[in-house]
């Protein structure tokens, strides 16, 4: 136990050292599960994915489909509103960038705003141009592995800090949904989830922007 404690706050300060500590976060080791209500049951055959909106085409990927998809693997340090970060994650999955510069999918040219949809009704809400930043993922695995059903098993949204491109925007953890099963182009902006409960729109994590507009 105080071993494992010191080993945290070492890490955590060679974190923040390295300027990757947002203010008000302390870092865990652990990895915490984090969600409002159940976790859904995945049922591949009649699981699927949604790409539809303001897009010249609309998707509708079965699972294996959404394996053919071009992959990514990203590295990064997550940040929860609730005050903990974790460094150096990996994830493995699709990226919309890719999707969206190799023509996969085609959103109409107004296009301002992504919403993920989930199992159960969880949205939550992105500028575009956040979601076609590097350190926005479909991730299907976390080091390596496919994702725990607790940690959104099979596809969720992740995104995190790169420290290695410290000019992205970097919003808090709860703007990727897990069990992901939808994306939704639209041409003006709507508040998910947490945002409609009061948490801040933008979310930015060096801005500390927690709560509010
Ligand atoms: N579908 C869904 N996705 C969600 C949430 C949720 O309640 N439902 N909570 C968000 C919040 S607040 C956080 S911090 C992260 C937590 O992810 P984790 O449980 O893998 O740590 O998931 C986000 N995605
Ligand atoms: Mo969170």
């Amino acid at each position: 136990m105080g071993t494992f404690e010191s080993d945290r706050r070492k890490e955590e300060e060679r974190i923040r050292e390295e300027n990757r500590l947002p203010p008000g976060q302390s870092l865990t080791l652990k990895f915490p599960v984090l969600h409002y209500g159940p976790i859904p049951a995945f049922t591949p055959a009649t699981w699927d994915f949604r790409i539809w909106g303001e897009v010249e085409e609309e998707k509708n990927w079965s699972w294996d489909e959404f394996q053919q998809l071009p992959r990514q693997k990203v590295l990064m340090d997550i940040h929860c509103v609730t005050r903990w970060s974790k460094a150096d994650t990996l994830w493995e999955g699709v990226s919309l960038k890719t999707l969206i510069d190799s023509e996969i999918i085609m959103v109409n040219p107004n296009v301002t705003h992504v919403m993920q949809h989930a199992e159960h009704g969880y949205t939550t809400n992105l500028p575009l141009e956040i979601a076609l930043q590097d350190n926005f993922l479909l991730a299907t695995h976390f080091d390596g592995e496919p994702l725990s059903p607790d940690h959104g098993y099979p596809l969720r949204g992740v995104i995190g800090h790169i420290p290695s491109e410290g000019e992205l925007v970097t919003p808090y953890f709860w703007k990727g949904a897990k069990w992901l099963r939808s994306l939704e182009f639209m041409t003006a902006d709507r508040l998910g989830f947490w945002e409609k409960a009061g948490y801040h729109n933008r979310a930015d994590v060096w801005d500390e922007e927690r709560y509010g507009r």
